[in-house]
């Protein structure tokens, strides 16, 4: 999979996916990751990339020609299985939408700032619109990186049986179930004695009453 990141600040997606899951996904060859700078596309010597709202109000909005240019021209390299703008009023992100996206062969992602991106871009060009949750970040690239992500883990071959996403928290629909490892008594706090048993179809039953347990809990919408 190809991912195409468009980002007014670039910077702040340098770190995220040089380590651990996605770093391992890069150097297999699974995933490619590459961030455009928007600047690169501004207009005139300040290279500007955005313009007052008509009809006034408060801050910025990204205007519609850089975008379309470098939006253009990442189409004209390759077919796109989705073009999505990263934006606080979008559908809500989740597993499922992070399953279905995994499938696809290449990825466009366009971070919002300021009061967002001009209506026609979106019209033109956008295919989904994703936030990752109710609440605002300060641009799309902190959420970029949380779709890249939880996308790039689920790729085939990227995570090992021992790992596998199969048994995740969300995937099964469920919360995943409490962990341990050693020491067995920790401080006076002891390891449910069920996961010492060696009994695999009791730990199975255990882990699983205690994923549904956890999820009524802290979770009633899931049940
Ligand atoms: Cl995708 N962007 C911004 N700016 N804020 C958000 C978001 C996205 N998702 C939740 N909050």
């Amino acid at each position: 999979m190809r991912i195409d990141i468009i980002s007014v600040k670039p910077e702040l997606l340098t770190g995220p996916f040089d380590h651990s899951i996605i770093a391992r996904a890069k150097e297999k060859g699974l995933l490619e990751i590459y961030v455009h700078n928007l600047r690169d596309y501004g207009i005139g010597k300040h290279k500007v990339i955005d313009d007052y709202q008509y009809g006034g109000g408060a801050g910025m909005v990204m205007m519609c020609g850089p975008l379309d240019d470098i939006i253009t021209d990442l189409k004209c390299e390759r077919k796109y299985s989705d073009i999505i703008y990263l934006t606080p009023d979008g559908i809500q992100y989740n597993q499922g939408v992070a399953n279905h996206l995994s499938l696809g062969t290449n990825i466009m992602m366009i971070c919002g700032h300021y009061k967002g991106i001009d209506e026609r871009i979106r019209e033109m060009h956008v295919t989904k619109e994703i936030s990752i949750g109710d609440y605002v970040l300060s641009g799309g690239e902190l959420a970029a990186a949380v779709m890249a992500d939880s996308i790039g883990r689920l790729l085939p071959g990227v995570l090992g049986d021992e790992t596998s996403a199969l048994f995740d928290s969300h995937q099964d629909g469920l919360l995943a179930p409490p962990v341990y490892t050693r020491p067995e008594d920790f401080k006076g706090n002891i390891v449910p004695s069920i996961l010492l048993s060696g009994n695999n179809k009791a730990i199975d039953d255990w882990r699983n009453d205690q994923a549904e347990k956890r999820t009524e809990k802290r979770r009633p919408d899931m049940m």
